[in-house]
């Protein structure tokens, strides 16, 4: 296997970190294609734990780069002050590329995803409020700010003065909130792009020439795929696509490049932020999954919503997503618990579907169908192989692989590196 993609398969913080990490092990690239700090990834080495919201994890184990694609938007200054981090702890950024292609996340942008999520008021979409819906809108409407133009100085003292002009009428007449200032911005924003310099490069052409030499390539996404632009619960999602499609236009490699794409998966369901939520638990059950897995936001320190296992989802991500391999996590959340439930399927109206709705108002009529399945007493945080799990933990492991109709490739029992089942 030369290609592996890692993908979400629901709405973020599935750990794909904990792969992403055993897998780049033998990897010469990692990449990241897609989102920008709205992700958060924490990675424990030797003792010492990093938080990053940009750089690729496999930064520690690629052997020959990590990489930060045109799909990526990209916040100057954390990501310097991710570098200066590593750099501090003797890690070599000497391996980090940045695409010319990505997009910079600009105070205006900070600043207009703040004052919309304000002007919603209750229908507030809980977003990370890091300016990466309003960079995206940049993009799509053509005026956003590359890395490549951030390096030019005449090009970049151009786009933001127009893009200021529309930006500051929006904020004082829509919004009433004071306008930005050019000088505020131009000299420190031009300084990141020269402090960036060094490791900007084609990406594309980068990891094209790499998967031609059959060297392999780690592609991490981020966020999950229920989050997507697309095929996500819009308006609830992110501003990015998340499936495996979003990856490659995100990096600049074709669609057929993947030999596998790993869709990472919790024995449960979170979920951060506003949104439509069919298997959620809004009681003691919940609480008690919510305080054993610690399922609260790395990046805001939100408490998530927390539900069971929802197969219906997981179908939809995997046929979005072209997802083959299943990774499954925090399977030892589940000791102690008498009655475990996975949603099989839907049921709309009274009818039974076999689709995730695209309207709102349906997907609120959903009821998930459960099927029940018995729990385990055994603390399972030592387990090695599938032979030292017991018996309900393996049929509840084969029922979710045969709902989702892919097969498990990993089984995570703890946070550690250790505490993963690998199966063949
Ligand atoms: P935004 O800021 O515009 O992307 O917010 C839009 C919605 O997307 C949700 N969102 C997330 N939900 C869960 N996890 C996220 N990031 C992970 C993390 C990273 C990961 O924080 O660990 O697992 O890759 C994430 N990012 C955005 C957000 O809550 C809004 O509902
Ligand atoms: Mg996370």
């Amino acid at each position: 296997m030369t290609a592996v993609a890692v993908v979400g398969s629901q709405w973020g913080d599935e750990g794909k970190g904990k792969i992403t990490d055993f897998l780049s092990k033998d990897a010469a690239y990692a990449v990241r294609s897609a989102g920008g700090n709205n992700a958060g990834h924490t990675i424990a080495i030797n003792g010492k734990t990093f938080k990053m919201r940009l750089i690729p994890s496999g930064i520690f184990a690629a052997s020959k780069a990590a990489v930060i694609g045109n799909g990526v938007v990209i916040n100057p200054a954390v990501l310097l002050s991710e570098i200066n981090n590593l750099e501090k702890n003797g890690i070599d950024t000497g391996k980090l590329k940045i695409s010319n292609r990505a997009h910079i996340i600009m105070p205006y942008d900070i600043k207009q995803d703040e004052y919309q999520e304000e002007a919603k008021g209750a229908n507030k979409l809980g977003t990370t409020k890091n300016g990466i819906g309003p960079t995206y809108m940049d993009k799509a409407s053509r005026i956003g700010i590359r890395v490549c133009d951030l390096l030019e100085k005449d090009t970049f003292a151009d786009k933001l003065r127009a893009n200021l002009k529309e930006k500051n009428a929006l904020f004082t007449k829509i919004y009433g909130k004071p306008a930005l200032k050019f000088a505020d911005i131009f000299d420190r924003y031009y300084e990141y792009g020269q402090k960036m310099k060094s490791h900007v490069t084609d990406t594309s052409v980068l990891i094209n020439n790499a998967l031609d030499n059959n060297e392999r390539v780690l592609f991490e996404g981020a966020q999950g795929i229920m989050l997507d632009i697309d095929e996500g619960t819009y308006p609830f999602v992110t501003s990015s696509n998340t499936i495996s499609g979003g990856i490659a236009s995100g990096i600049g490699v074709g669609a057929n490049r993947f030999d596998t794409v790993v869709g990472v998966c919790k024995a449960y369901t979170t979920r951060v932020g506003a949104g439509p939520f069919p298997t959620e638990l809004i009681d003691k059950t919940g609480d008690r999954i919510r305080e054993t897995a610690h399922e609260y936001g790395t990046v805001t320190g939100r408490p998530r919503r927390v539900g069971w296992f929802d197969s219906v989802a997981l179908r939809h991500a995997k046929r979005a997503s072209g997802i083959n391999a299943l990774s499954l996590n925090l399977l030892d959340v589940f000791s102690g618990f008498a009655k475990i439930k996975i949603a099989t399927t839907y049921e709309l109206d009274g009818k039974k579907i076999d689709y995730y709705p695209a309207s709102l108002r349906e997907l609120n009529r959903c009821k998930p169908v459960y099927e029940e399945l018995p729990g385990w007493d055994e603390d399972i945080t030592a387990a090695k192989s599938w032979e030292d799990l017991p018996e309900n933990a393996q049929k509840f492991l084969k029922r979710i692989s045969e709902l989702v109709g892919v097969p498990l490739v990993t089984v995570s029992v703890g946070p550690d590196r250790e505490q993963t089942i690998v199966l063949k």
